[in-house]
């Protein structure tokens, strides 16, 4: 019996992605690391620290840099990301969202948030759906997807077992989380990357409640 329904943010409710690469993509140039929009696919879903790590593997200059070090750049690059959020208006919920989110509420679904973005909060007011969704998971947790600590803290804090959970994701690793907690996953994107989703869509555009309940209940 699925009661509940359990989001990822980037990629799934808005495209931050972008933001997040041009970040990204400034904080490298400024450390002589050159990064272009396929290597970003790479970043979508990773924590804010993987990212980083990534980034400089990418450099090959993993070694040379400090915990402390590594720490200050994640931070200067993580203000230049809320500098770019002020761009965000309701405008960007990608389209379907909204729609299955109210079709999904009133049919007595519960809606949870489970996103490996810190500012997920921020991200969520400015689009103006901090209210259509019950529970936020907060990405402090201890393991980042593929972990499933994410998905069954949202789980847990909308009161629900993760048998009775479906999750939605755009990422590999986030499918891989959802499976991890026991939940049901649905994939946004296309079948190279996200195989391994029980149901699979994609784009948002395609996103329809009933559709989806039909398909797991
Ligand atoms: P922050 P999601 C992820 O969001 C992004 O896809 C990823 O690119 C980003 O590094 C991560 O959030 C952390 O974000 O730096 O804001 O804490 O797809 O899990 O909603
Ligand atoms: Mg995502």
């Amino acid at each position: 019996m699925i009661r509940a329904i359990i989001f990822d943010l980037d990629g799934v409710i808005t495209e931050t992605a972008e933001y997040h690469y041009q970040a990204w993509k400034q904080l490298a140039g400024e450390i002589g690391i050159a990064i272009d929009r396929q290597f970003n696919e790479c970043l979508k879903g990773v924590s804010r620290m993987d990212s980083l790590e990534l980034i400089l593997q990418h450099g090959g200059v993993a070694e040379q840099y400090s915990d402390e070090e590594k720490a200050a750049l994640a931070e200067r690059k993580n203000r230049q990301y809320v500098a770019l959020l002020q761009n965000l208006t309701p405008n960007q919920v990608l389209p379907g969202i909204r729609d299955f989110l109210r079709d999904a509420r009133a049919d007595g679904m519960k809606l949870g948030l489970a996103s490996a973005s810190k500012n997920a909060r921020t991200i969520m007011d400015a689009l103006d759906l901090t209210q259509s969704i019950d529970f936020i998971a907060d990405a402090a947790v201890a393991r980042s997807k593929p972990a499933p600590d994410i998905f069954l803290l949202a789980a847990e804090g909308l009161g629900l077992s993760p048998e009775n959970c479906i999750g939605i994701e755009d990422a590999a690793a986030g499918i891989k989380a959802i499976h991890a907690a026991g939940m049901k996953a649905v994939g946004i994107g296309d079948a190279a990357t996200l195989r391994e989703a029980d149901l699979l869509l994609n784009d948002t555009e395609k996103l329809n409640y009933n559709a989806v309940k039909n398909y797991f209940c």
